[in-house]
């Protein structure tokens, strides 16, 4: 999907168990300045519900699974986060829900930039008119 997708992170086994390192601009296609993570939601509740303008993201689920519906005006995709060596990146002007957690899920989130509620889009109907200037 345009702007977005599924990477494969490094993944170092062994007798000791697992684990996986990730630096920023190699692993993932951007320095990471923040990180934050979710977990403890109840299995009928939907998160997210907008896009970025500027914000480029890496969602790993460390345990458990969860489901991300990523939207842009000529597609859309969901994808089953439940491997730990797997990363979701998400770049600007992408929109998402977060659903279906497992009762364990932690969703580990790396961004490339502060926090910043000015670079949310939180109203579907304005994210469709700014991601169509975006997209064509
Ligand atoms: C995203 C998806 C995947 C902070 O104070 N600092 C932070 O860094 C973040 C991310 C959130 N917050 C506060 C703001 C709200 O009062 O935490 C509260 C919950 O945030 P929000 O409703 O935006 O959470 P989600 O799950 O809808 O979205 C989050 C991220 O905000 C968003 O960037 O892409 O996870």
């Amino acid at each position: 999907m345009y702007n977005s997708g599924m990477l494969k992170l490094k993944h170092v086994t062994g007798n000791y168990g697992d684990l996986v390192p990730i630096e920023g601009k190699k692993e993932i296609p951007f320095e990471i300045k923040r990180v934050y993570y979710i977990y403890n939601v109840d299995q009928n509740v939907r998160r997210g519900f907008h896009s970025h303008n500027q914000l480029h993201q890496a969602l790993i689920c460390v345990k458990g699974s969860v489901k991300i519906l990523l939207k842009n005006p000529n597609e859309e995709e969901v994808f089953l986060l439940n491997d730990p060596s797997e990363a979701l990146y998400v770049g600007p002007m992408i929109w998402r829900e977060m659903f279906d957690f497992s009762e364990d899920a932690v969703l580990l989130v790396l961004a490339s930039e502060y926090y910043n509620e000015d670079d949310y889009i939180r109203n579907y109907d304005f994210y469709l008119e700014e991601a169509k200037k975006y997209y064509n």
